[in-house]
Formats: C-alpha cells, structure tokens, sequence
C-alpha cells in the first residue's frame, strides 16, 4: 500500500484509507467473505442510517429513546449519587437520545461536561456543534480515541464521576466474547463509583426483527449496498451495485440477525488502487454485519462478567429494548 502515501489526503484521511483497505482486504479474501460494520458509516452511509432510525419497522431508536424519556432522571441520579457528574459517550453521539440524558445532568446539576468518545474527529466535531447549538449549559469535549481498544480518559477530579453512554444497542455488533472484551476495556479506564449506561435490542418475534432490517422502503437495503459504492470510490473498485442483493436473516441458533451482499452471478471485483482483484460465485455473501439480540438477564450477565455491578435495568412496556446501569464499586 506505498501508494497510498503518495495521495493528497489529511493524515487523519490517510489513517482511514489505510483501516479500509487492510479491512477489505482481509474480509474479502476470508471465507466465508465478510466486511466489518463500521465500513457502513462513510457519509452517504451515515445519512441512510439516521433514515434507518425513522423507519416505521425500525423500532429500536424509537423504543429506546421512549424508556430514556420517561427515566433520564432515574439514570442519571442513580449515576450521580450525590456527586458531579461527566457524562462521556462511546460513538459520537446518538441525537435526540444523548439529549434528554444531557438535559437531565443539567437539570440537576446546572452543567455538564459531555465527552464524546469516536476513532472520527470529523463525526466529533458534528456532534460537538450540535449539542453545543442545542443544548445550553453542555461543554462538550472531544475524546479522539478507538474505544474498541480501551477507555483511556483521565480520570475525573475529586467529587466527579462519570457515566459511559453505550446505548443504541450499538453492543449488539460484536458477538457475546467480544462484548465482554470490549466492555472489560471500557471498565479498566473507569474508577470506583462510575458507571456505564448499556443500550440492548431484546429478542422478539422473528417477524418483527426481520422487517426491522427488510423495511418496505429499501432504506436498509440502500445503506447495505452503499459499502460497495464506498469501496468503489475509496479503492478504485469495479462493484456492481446492482450485482448483488440485500438480505438480512435471523439467525435463531446465534440469537442475532445477519445482513449479507449476495452476488447474483459469477463475477471478478478488481480494486485498482490496492492492485487486487476478487472472485465471486453465483449466490456468494458478503457477511456485512451482526446484531445481537439479547434475552432478558443477557446484558446484566455480560455487565458482570466485564467487571461492573448490575444496578438497574428499564424497558419499554412491550420488553423490546434494555437499558441498563452498570456500576463500578
Ligand atoms: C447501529 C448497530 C445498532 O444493528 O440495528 C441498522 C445498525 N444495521 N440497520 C443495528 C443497523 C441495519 C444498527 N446498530
């Protein structure tokens, strides 16, 4: 990839390049094919998702935000604790949802310091401009940082805590080992007294779930096929969008529903910027995402096994959507 040090791009851009091409790389040369999640969010990718959260099947963002809107209060003092609160976030910001989170700080606590944690400078700064516009009495500061790889914060000063958002069941991408690891990280960067706030989609009927990730207008459909416009611009590739077809499948044994790109004939992809080239057969996937359902008691179990203590969790009268509190003692 030496040519890729030749290009005009920033060197946070370069950074990026680098992560996709070493991600297609190894995805589309594994067997069976796959390609990681975050791949979905370049631009175009991240407007379709915030569609995705409006869609009338696509009921997690909404389910969630009713249970922060009736218990933000509840979190947040239970998070507290009688102490000063930060509030960080692990992604850059979930809208409306981190809103009423941030509302309820302020309304106890007058301010608050909100710490936005993403690998995307870019995506921090968005975020950053909005919760400032919108929300009075927020000071947002930007945490540059993979969390994947651990929560390196400093610590908060005396009488501070700090809360972890990790909701939007933005967990759900990563199978149950690699939750915990996850998780295991983000408790290692915290200290005795704070806590992490998770957000988990809950297994419901099949049909549901499945039209929750099939929706009528093609939204899911678009942002899944839009990787490979993503490729095709950012690699040289030669994909055929309307080669391939959108399938999203529930996958009972594993408890997670499975979005794949399946190619509709026999056909050679060439990347001309990374010199390579791939060989679909007809009906091959590319297995582009997971997400996790959990049962109840699920999250609890995993926020013990990373260390924290379950203190309370709130759901939706229906029991679609979790959030729990997770402390560390
Ligand atoms: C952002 C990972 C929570 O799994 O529901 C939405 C992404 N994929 N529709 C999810 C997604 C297809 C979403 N998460």
């Amino acid at each position: 990839m030496k040519e890729m040090t030749r290009s005009v791009l920033s060197p946070t851009a370069e950074r990026v390049a680098e992560r996709v091409a070493l991600a297609v790389r190894a995805g589309l040369a594994a067997q069976p094919k796959r390609l990681p999640p975050w791949l979905f969010y370049d631009h175009a990718g991240s407007r379709l998702f915030s569609q995705i959260t409006e869609l009338p099947e696509y009921y997690l963002t909404r389910t969630e935000r009713s249970i922060l809107a009736e218990h933000a209060g509840a979190m947040i003092a239970q998070a507290a604790q009688g102490a000063w609160l930060r509030i960080a976030e692990l992604g850059a910001g979930s809208a409306d949802k981190t809103r009423l989170l941030l509302a309820a700080a302020i309304a106890r606590q007058g301010t608050v310091l909100y710490e936005p944690v993403d690998v995307s400078s870019s995506a921090l700064d968005a975020a950053q401009k909005r919760i400032e516009r919108e929300i009075p009495g927020v000071r947002v500061a930007q945490r540059v940082l993979d969390y994947t790889h651990g929560l390196d914060l400093d610590p908060p000063q005396a009488g501070e805590r700090r809360l972890v958002l990790y909701i939007g069941s933005s967990v759900g991408n990563f199978d149950p080992a690699e939750a915990k690891q996850l998780l295991k990280g983000v408790r290692a960067g915290l200290f005795a007294g704070d806590s992490l706030l998770l957000g988990v989609d809950l297994v419901k009927e099949d049909s549901l779930l499945l039209a929750a990730y099939n929706d009528a207008a093609g939204i899911t459909a678009a942002f899944n096929l839009n990787l490979l416009d993503r490729l095709n611009r950012e690699l040289g590739g030669d994909f055929n969008p309307d080669a391939f077809v959108h399938r999203a499948l529930w996958n009972q044994a594993e408890s997670r529903i499975e979005m794949h790109l399946v190619s509709r004939i026999s056909q050679r992809v060439r990347f001309a910027r990374l010199h390579w080239a791939v060989d679909f057969a007809a009906g091959e996937t590319i297995h582009t995402e997971n997400s996790y359902k959990y049962r109840p008691g699920q999250a609890e179990e995993l926020l013990t096994k990373a260390g924290f203590e379950p203190a309370t969790t709130w759901t939706d009268a229906r029991d679609w959507f979790a959030v729990c509190l997770g402390r560390v003692e």
